[in-house]
């Protein structure tokens, strides 16, 4: 079984906008729509519907925390959500405009997890989890959660001898070091901060990814319209994903995890891991929403990305 851990739930408020965002004007929505947000409930969205047993948990609150729910189990995900009381699920605003130059995104901290909260995610994790199953913790925890805490909720896994997989920047993802994850995928800017060394290249990145030996079995760091590059044993592979109609890029990356976490299920070669991956969070990228895609597109785009092997 995969869980997926959305500790700080969202719904995305995307607004689209007549021609180019402009300061101190009468900005025109064409339309607003809403959106599941969050990061990991993203994977679960990959994972259902692509047919792979999965459940998402996380803390919601309110209305809004139903809404996301609704969302998500119109999408056919299997949601164990823990509801705080009094508390309300953030939602994102996504500004899109007719510039073609990509989204801004404005996120809130997301309210604070209770101890009741913290407790019942983690004897939920410790009565479930099995060895090889694999758990997704993806998104930023919300409004400073203790980083030892969250630290408490990896062990839980880890003490199962499950997979872990964390998205997670800074402190977070310091910590998940410490539990051996099989998987890690910060972004660009995420692992020079995390490596505490600048890299520009590709090859910066690849010298990087050698020098930095890592307790982590698969090591991938996200590049934007570069790509990714993967990391396992002395392996280094890059995927350059295919020049496509970006509509709105929110959501890409995680989609792009849902796709590693897909293909990790099958036991897959990185190389698949990443085209499959690359393909998903492209086909994201070529929707209005932040919480879908397009199978069919996959497939084309699939045969489309390039892998080049560095090592
Ligand atoms: O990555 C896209 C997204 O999940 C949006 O859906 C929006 O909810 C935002 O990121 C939330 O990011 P955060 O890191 O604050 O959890």
């Amino acid at each position: 079984m995969i869980y997926t851990i959305t500790l700080n739930t969202a719904v995305d408020r995307i607004v689209q906008i007549q021609g180019r965002l402009t300061r101190k004007a009468n900005n025109k929505t064409k339309s607003v729509q809403y959106d599941i947000g969050g990061k990991a409930t993203h994977v679960s969205v990959v994972l259902s519907a692509l047919e792979i047993p999965n459940i998402a948990t996380g803390v919601i609150g309110g209305k809004t925390g139903e809404h996301m729910v609704h969302l998500m189990e119109l999408k056919g995900v299997d949601c164990r959500f823990i509801e705080q009381k009094n508390c309300e699920t953030r939602e994102s605003i996504i500004l899109v405009d007719e510039s073609g130059e990509g989204s801004y995104m404005i996120t809130q901290k997301g309210f604070p997890l209770n101890d009741e909260s913290i407790e019942t995610l983690k004897k939920f994790l410790d009565v479930n989890v099995k060895k090889e199953d694999i758990v997704v913790f993806a998104g930023s925890p919300p409004h400073e959660l203790d980083v030892e805490i969250y630290g408490s909720m990896l062990s839980v896994v880890k003490k199962h001898d499950a997979k872990l997989v964390v998205d997670a920047a800074g402190a977070y993802l310091k910590k998940a070091l410490e539990y051996q994850p099989y998987l890690i995928k910060p972004n660009e800017f995420e692992y020079q901060e995390f490596i505490n060394s600048k890299c520009d290249s590709i090859e910066d990145f690849v010298n990087a990814l050698k020098t930095h030996d890592l307790d982590v079995e698969v090591t991938i760091v996200s590049l934007g319209k570069r790509g990714a590059l993967a990391k396992k044993g002395d392996e280094i592979i890059h995927v350059i994903p295919p020049t496509i109609h970006e509509v709105n890029e929110t959501g890409a990356g995680d989609f792009f995890v849902g796709g590693l976490v897909a293909k990790i299920y099958e036991n897959a070669s990185v190389e698949d891991m990443l085209r499959t991956a690359a393909a998903i969070g492209a086909s994201k990228a070529m929707q209005e929403g932040s919480a879908s895609f397009d199978l069919s597109d996959v497939k084309e785009l699939l045969a489309k990305c390039k892998i080049e092997r560095k090592v």
